[in-house]
């Protein structure tokens, strides 16, 4: 196994590590593996470092957790040497640090890019991974990190007529890298989520007319992007070691100034109003940490859901509008929640109107446009920013075979199984970065992007220290894990949306809570503790012989303090959902 990666090609020997996907999971993967001795490759589909940076150059596209933290801490070099220009950056500025990192650390030489991966399929007798591409090519290696993406494969949505239409149209996930310029033009788009609600406004700056249509409508709160605040900026300054692990030692993986021992529902409206205007002031996901019961009690959601109606009405001035643009059928919070600048007030704009498709369903393209069940709405280009198959997409469009040639997609046909969204039984060698089951987009994902890699990593100098050829999580373990995940999301509101974090978006998906909701900072201590009792809940071979056979998961942290009104409400739901024996 002493290959130089570089060359790694065809046929080649084997390498210890085959990574799939050159994003920030994939890029740190990289570095990471090489600074310990191990040869890597990456395999991308893209023609450029960055992963979602890279595809998603959407007018308007930027990040929507603060640049300080959703930037990489692993080298303080890095950490010093790159200045952020604003409170969010920009997908530009992104893409600029990705390309930066590359650069630094001389990444480029072990990525191979224009390489979609189509197929990997262990092979027990020689313990490798077989891994085809696109074109053809063939790499063998004994690890097979997935670092796809949850946000990387958009979904297959299509309408009546789409073929007929005789303009451009633009997926936001697949944006032309030469731009989009709609002077003067009409343009239609269809979705009101994350993406769409940060391209509208600067869309409707350009276009002669923007339509926009919407079928569910997001609650959106303000960026108030601009300079870097100055207590953060000084925090940071101060020491950025502390101000990182403040930032992993959370729920999210970012400082939101979680409150979790008030009530809303307990707090006198004045206070609670005071807080809401304070945190909607700060901007982006303040307000999510405001109480510790919006997540959890719909009477405490229902609090935060009128404060942003009323918001709304606030911007945008013709009431009906303002109606439309309010979210009814889903609690504050159990979508991913949208963070803009002038989403609301754009609808104030001449040249904006909103299709509710709910009240006037898409019928076909044509031609000229869009025919609805009311109107023929004629467009020179239509935008379509209807999201991901997120989570598994980029996975299972793999054709994956574990041990004895089973699926991945077998294995996931009533929704993704993984043991810690790291491994998945049956699957030797093969890890996933932010998976399935692991806290991944309900946080900062940078940080769980480093969690990941670190431990991956420590695996594998582990096996290599130990002679060690294979581990492989137990059936025991992920089953153990995947209750866990379920766990973790039923006392709270999340599983009410039909959300992508669901599956809801994709007809056909499994329905199942994808990510684990039980917090950045507990699953950290999860894994630790997992690494630290001998990797229990997976098997360790050298070659045929089984070396560790541990079938148990027994870590669990000290489970956080919940403030006493909310324990009737938990008990209830995991009781209902047969995760806790009833009592008698
Ligand atoms: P990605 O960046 O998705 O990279 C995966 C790479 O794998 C892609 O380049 C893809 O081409 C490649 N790939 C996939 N399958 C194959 C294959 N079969 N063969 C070869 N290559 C393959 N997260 C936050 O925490 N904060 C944010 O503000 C935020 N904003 C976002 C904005 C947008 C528009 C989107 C779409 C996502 C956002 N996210 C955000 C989530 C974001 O995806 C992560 O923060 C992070 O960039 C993920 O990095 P990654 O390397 O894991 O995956
Ligand atoms: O995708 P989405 P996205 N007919 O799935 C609509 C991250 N992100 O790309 O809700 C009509 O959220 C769909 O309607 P409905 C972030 O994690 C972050 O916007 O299904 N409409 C919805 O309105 C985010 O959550 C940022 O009824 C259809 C929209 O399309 C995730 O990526 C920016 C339809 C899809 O919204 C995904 O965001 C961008 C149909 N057939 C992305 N199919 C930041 O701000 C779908 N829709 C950092």
């Amino acid at each position: 196994m002493t290959t130089s990666s570089a060359h790694a090609s065809p046929d080649a020997l084997p390498i210890d590590a085959l990574i799939v996907g050159a994003g920030f999971s994939g890029m740190y993967m990289l570095h990471k593996l090489r600074g310990l001795g191990f040869n890597a490759t990456v395999l991308e589909a893209g023609s450029g470092v960055g992963g979602t940076w890279y595809w998603n150059r959407y007018p308007g596209a930027r990040v929507d957790i603060q640049s300080l933290e959703y930037s990489f801490g692993f080298d303080e070099g890095l950490e010093q040497e790159w200045r952020w220009s604003e409170r969010y950056a920009p997908q530009a500025e992104l893409e600029r640090y990705a390309n930066h990192v590359a650069d630094r650390f001389d990444l480029r030489r072990d990525i191979r890019f224009d390489t979609r991966v189509t197929a990997a399929h262990w092979d027990d007798k020689a313990q490798l991974w077989e891994i085809k591409t696109e074109k053809g090519a063939h790499y063998r290696a004994r690890h097979l990190i997935l670092a796809t993406g949850c946000l990387s494969m958009p979904t297959d949505v299509t309408f009546p007529g789409i073929d007929t239409f005789e303009g451009p149209i633009y997926r936001t996930s697949r944006w032309p890298h030469e731009g989009v310029d709609f002077t003067g033009k009409r343009v239609g788009i269809i979705g009101t989520g994350s993406s769409a609600i940060q391209s509208i406004p600067v869309i409707a700056e350009q276009a002669a007319q923007l339509t926009v249509f919407q079928r569910t409508p997001n609650y959106s709160m303000p960026a108030h992007n601009g300079p870097i605040p100055k207590a953060d900026m000084d925090a940071w300054l101060k020491d950025p070691r502390a101000y990182r692990a403040a930032s992993k030692d959370t729920g999210g993986g970012f400082q939101n100034d979680g409150n979790t021992t008030t009530c809303a529902t307990e707090t006198p409206p004045e206070e609670v109003r005071a807080e809401l205007e304070r945190r909607w002031a700060w901007g982006g996901f303040r307000i999510l940490g405001a109480f510790a019961d919006t997540g959890v009690d719909t009477e405490a959601n229902r609090i935060v859901q009128e404060f942003i109606a009323e918001k709304i009405r606030e911007q945008v001035k013709d009431p009906a509008v303002a109606d439309m643009l309010t979210p009814k059928d889903h609690p504050f919070g159990t979508k991913r929640p949208c963070v803009d600048t002038g989403y609301y007030a754009t609808f104030n704009r001449p040249n904006v109107s909103l299709v509710d498709l709910r009240a006037e369903p898409l019928v076909t393209f044509t031609a000229q446009g869009i025919t609805t069940k009311a109107k023929d709405y004629e467009f020179d280009a239509v935008v379509l920013a209807t999201g991901f198959d997120a989570m598994t997409g980029a996975i299972d469009r793999i054709d994956l075979r574990g041990r004895g040639g089973r699926r991945i997609k077998e294995h996931w046909a009533e929704g993704p199984r993984t043991y810690l969204g790291l491994m998945v039984a049956g699957f030797p060698n093969m890890f996933t970065i932010t998976g399935p089951g692991s806290p991944s987009v309900l946080t900062n994902m940078i940080n769980s992007i480093e969690q990941h890699v670190e431990w991956i990593a420590e695996c594998l100098v582990s096996l290599k220290q130990h002679q060690q050829t294979s581990i492989e999580a137990s059936a025991e373990a992920e089953a153990a894990w995947c209750q866990q995940v379920a766990a973790a999301v039923t006392p709270s509101l999340l599983p009410q949306a039909n959300s992508w974090y669901m599956g809801a978006n994709v007809p056909g998906k499994p329905r199942m809570f994808m990510p684990y909701a039980g917090g950045l900072n507990t699953y950290t201590e999860i894994c630790r503790q997992v690494a630290a009792k001998n990797y229990e809940g997976f098997i360790i071979r050298q070659g045929d012989r089984v070396l560790s056979d541990s079938h148990v998961f027994t870590s669990h942290p000290p489970m956080p303090d919940i403030p006493a009104k909310l324990l009737p409400i938990i008990v209830e739901r995991l009781t209902a959902a047969g995760l806790m024996p009833a009592a008698q």
